[in-house]
Parts: structure tokens; sequence; C-alpha cells
């Protein structure tokens, strides 16, 4: 939509309004008020903040004002699966700070008119990084999912709060729905199991240890962490008193899968809670063919899973998934009675908020939710296989360039494949310290000029031993075979003379 259908569609509904209402029940002052509003719909510069709704007569301008910012945004995503487009116009910080082309980022104590905001989101854009492009692979979280994206609107036009079911009627429900989905599918009683969605696998992962914690000492509630031994997450030869064991589903460099039977044995032997961090590989669970990676998550007594990782669901979008139900609860809530009245008119158990140490939590359901009935299970498996076909395809490419090593000779277990690019100078040299001291340096250098030019994003690092290694990881559903073939040949272009 441009501006010419945005005023084509209020000359539309004119039109209509002409037809529908009698002649005499039009005013002069109806008239005044659409002449003035077609006026905005070209120029906002008069218009002010306080001009919107909930303003008196403020619905015209919030009309136009929105579908201006609509336009913006689709112009923006238009772009973004364009794949001669530039992933970013990078700046640096500093650039940033001092303003760029009228982009101020410095705040006044006087409004700027709604013209001027337009200008602000679309530089914001254009200074920002495309995350859906189709030859962005920096993150394990990338891609643009349009249901995913109605999903957020709306969220962010209901603008309420997960921490009752008094103000979130609709959204904590839907929060126990996809609990129970998620518990399911990792193999649990959906009945007796639990979770919270939460920000981010950092966070997932500290509730789950928290839970561990208060499994094992439930006094520690009422009397704090004095009264416990010196307890130990990982634990040395001389160990303290081990409570927990955190095994891996999908590591975030390699992609790497721990042996979670091995390891749910000895936790069941020396009962230990075992959390399973699956930020990211817990998406392989949708995939019939690739879920026996997970094989023994059904044994874990707590996960951690980030639907915005492997199945695209836009930022931010994590669960933390508990198999016993009640403990989020018991461990975290403090009761406060502003929010949480025992003598509610509905079933309090839906006043999810207190299995937190949140207060405010952000609705990261729905977009989920929308998503999930537009694709269905079986659509995510799809766009899952998709994603290790393309990761064997890249691993089989790198195998047969003299120019590129991989990391592990095998297989990737995951969407992960990691490399280095030798450039012919270094390539014939064999391995010693002088060598990596040269090869450290190359992987970044590959990596500034592709952000200067804005031609695809990739991350790289070292590792133990391993100096800087490219991370290819496909999560995105907008690339294709070409976007890496294209990758590679820009990875050479790029390298050859360094
Ligand atoms: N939670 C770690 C994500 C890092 C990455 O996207 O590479």
């Amino acid at each position: 939509m441009d501006l010419k259908e945005c005023g084509y569609s209020l000359a539309n509904r004119k039109q209509m309004r002409k037809k529908s209402i009698h002649p005499c029940q039009s005013t002069d002052k109806d008239v005044i008020k659409e002449a003035h509003t077609e006026n905005l719909m070209t120029n906002l510069s008069n218009a002010y903040a306080s001009d919107l709704l909930p303003s008196k007569e403020g619905e015209d301008l919030t009309k136009c004002f929105l579908l201006r910012v609509v336009n913006i945004l689709l112009h923006y995503i238009e772009k973004t699966f364009d794949d001669k487009s530039k992933i970013l116009d990078f700046h640096h910080p500093h650039q940033l700070l001092e303003g760029l082309d009228g982009f101020d980022l410095e705040l006044s104590d006087h409004p700027e008119s709604l013209e001027q905001l337009l200008v602000d989101c679309t530089d914001t854009l254009k200074y920002g990084v495309k995350t859906g492009h189709p030859r962005y692979f920096n993150q394990l979280s990338s891609g643009l999912d349009v249901i995913g994206l109605a999903g957020e609107w709306l969220t962010a036009t209901a603008n309420t709060n997960m921490f009752t079911y008094e103000i979130a009627p609709v959204f904590t429900v839907m929060e126990t729905v996809l609990l129970k989905k998620m518990c399911g599918i990792i193999g649990w009683r959906e009945t007796e199991a639990d979770g919270i969605f939460s920000p981010g696998g950092s966070i997932s992962n500290l509730y789950g240890i928290l839970v561990a914690r208060y499994k094992q000492y439930p006094e520690i509630k009422a009397r704090g962490m004095a009264v416990l031994p010196c307890i130990v997450l990982f634990v040395s030869e001389q160990g303290q008193t081990p409570f927990c064991v955190v095994a891996t589903a999908g590591s975030t460099v390699f992609g790497a899968f721990d042996p979670l039977h091995d390891i749910a044995d000895i936790c069941e032997t020396h009962k230990l809670w075992m959390h399973v961090d699956a930020a990211w590989g817990g998406g392989l669970l949708l995939s019939r063919k690739h879920s026996c990676r997970l094989s023994g998550i059904e044994r874990a007594d707590s996960v951690t899973w980030n639907p915005h990782k492997l199945m695209g669901v836009p930022l931010q979008c994590s669960a933390l998934l508990t198999r016993e139900k009640g403990l989020l609860g018991a461990c975290n809530q403090m009761q406060a009675e502003y929010l949480f009245q025992p003598d509610k008119v509905y079933n309090i158990n839906f006043d999810t908020g207190d299995k937190t140490i949140q207060c405010g939590r952000h609705v990261d359901v729905f977009k989920l939710w929308l998503m999930w009935k537009a694709k269905g299970t079986y659509g995510f498996e799809v766009q899952i296989d998709r994603y290790m076909e393309l990761a064997k395809y890249f691993y089989k490419v790198l195998k047969k360039k003299d120019n590129f090593k991989l990391v592990f000779d095998a297989e990737p277990e995951f969407t992960n494949v990691c490399f280095w690019y030798f450039p012919p100078r270094l390539k014939h040299i064999p391995k010693s310290f002088e060598r990596d001291q040269e090869l450290q340096k190359i992987a970044p250098k590959i990596k500034a000029q592709m952000i200067v030019e804005g031609t695809a994003m990739l991350s790289y690092q070292p590792c133990g031993d391993k100096v800087n290694f490219f991370r290819m990881v496909f999560s995105n559903p907008a690339t294709r075979q070409t976007d890496v073939d294209y990758l590679i040949d820009e990875i050479q272009r790029l390298g050859k003379d360094l």
C-alpha cells in the first residue's frame, strides 16, 4: 500500500458514505473534516501525537498515521526479502550518536511532528540490520515470519501484562495450551507438567536451576541460602554437594547434543535434577526425521526451549518447562496481595505471574500460537527439515573445496557448520603457531568487509585451541541454496587477497 492507496481508501470511504448517507445528513463540518483529513494524508508536519486518539476527533488522523507507519514497514519487509538489497547500512556507534543525515537520537523538551516521527521510523529501520534477509546467518534466531509479525503487532496493540488472568484472559489460557503442547512433545504427561514463558534462554535456564535447587532444598524459600551446604552445579573431583546437571541439546557454536540418556542415568542414580538446555535444539523435536538427536529429553526434570530460534518465532519467545507441576510456583511465589488476591471471581490457577521472579511479563505466546495455527506442527517440521538439508548441502560443498576446512570432518549433527577459510597465501603452510596467528585474523577481516558492503552476515569465534572460525547456521526460512552458494563465493572474493 502506498500513500496514494491510503488516500484512495479514504476516497472510497467517502464514496461509500455518499451512497449510504442521505445528503441532508452530511454537514459542512463533515466536509471540512474530510478535506482536513485528506490534507493530513500527505503532510503530517502540523500534526502531533496529542492530536491522535484518544484526542477528540483524532480517529482519522490516527488511521492516517498508522497507515503510513504500516507503509514504512511494508517497504522494509519487501526490502528484507530482496536478496539484492543490502542487509545493513553499517555505521559506527559514534556516527549514530553524532547524528546521520538529520537522524538525531537526542531527545528534546518539545514534541516533534508526526511527519518527523515517520522520518525517524524510516531512519531507525534504515540504519538497522535486516535479520530476515536470506543471507543473514549471524544468529541462531533469524528470519521474518509474516504471521509471527502480525502476532507481535496484535500483542503490542493489546498491550497487557501476563501476570494475571484478570488482565490477560486469552493470553494466559493460551500460554497453558502451548505449554501443554510443548510438554507433550517432549514426552511428559501433559497434566503433570508445567512451565512459563520467559525473556530468553538464559533466564529460562535460571528458572530451571532455581527450581532444581528448590526441589532439593525447599527450606531455601523460608530460610535462605545460609542454611544450605555449599552446593554446586558442576562438580570437580573434590566435589562439594551436587544438586543439578545441565545438559545441552544443540550447543550454540557447534550444534552438539549431549548424550541425554547417559546423563539421565547418572542423575537418576545420584538423585540429581536434570536440566536440558534445548534453547536451540528444542525445535528439532518437531521433526520426525531428526528428533532422535534429543532422545532422553523426556527423562529430564526441566527443559529450556526457545521457539524464537529454530522455529523462527519473532523475538522473544522462550519457554522453561518442568516435568513436575507446582514447583515453579512454590519456588518463586511472593503472593503479592495487590495482584494475586485469593478471593477473585475466577479460577486463580490461571494467575500464572507468581510462577516467575518477574513482575511485569511480556505476552510472548500469541505470535507462537498464531504461527502454529498457520503452519500446523507439520509446517514447522517441513521448515526444520529443510534447514537440515541446507546444512548438509553446505557441508558437502565445503568439503570439496580446498581453500575451506571444516572444523569437524563428520557430517553436522544439526544446522551449525563450522569452518575456516584459507586465503591462497596460507593454504599450503602446515599448521603451526605462526600459521594460526595469521589464520586467526582472516575471519574477522572477511566479516568486517562483509558488514561494510552489507552483502551477508555470519558469525565467527575462537573456541579452545581453535583460532577464529566461521559458524554457519540455518534457521532462516528465506535462505535458499543459491544464497549458500553466494556466501561461499563472497567469502572467497573478500578473502582471497588477505
Ligand atoms: N543464546 C545465544 C544465542 C547466540 C547466537 O545467536 O549465536
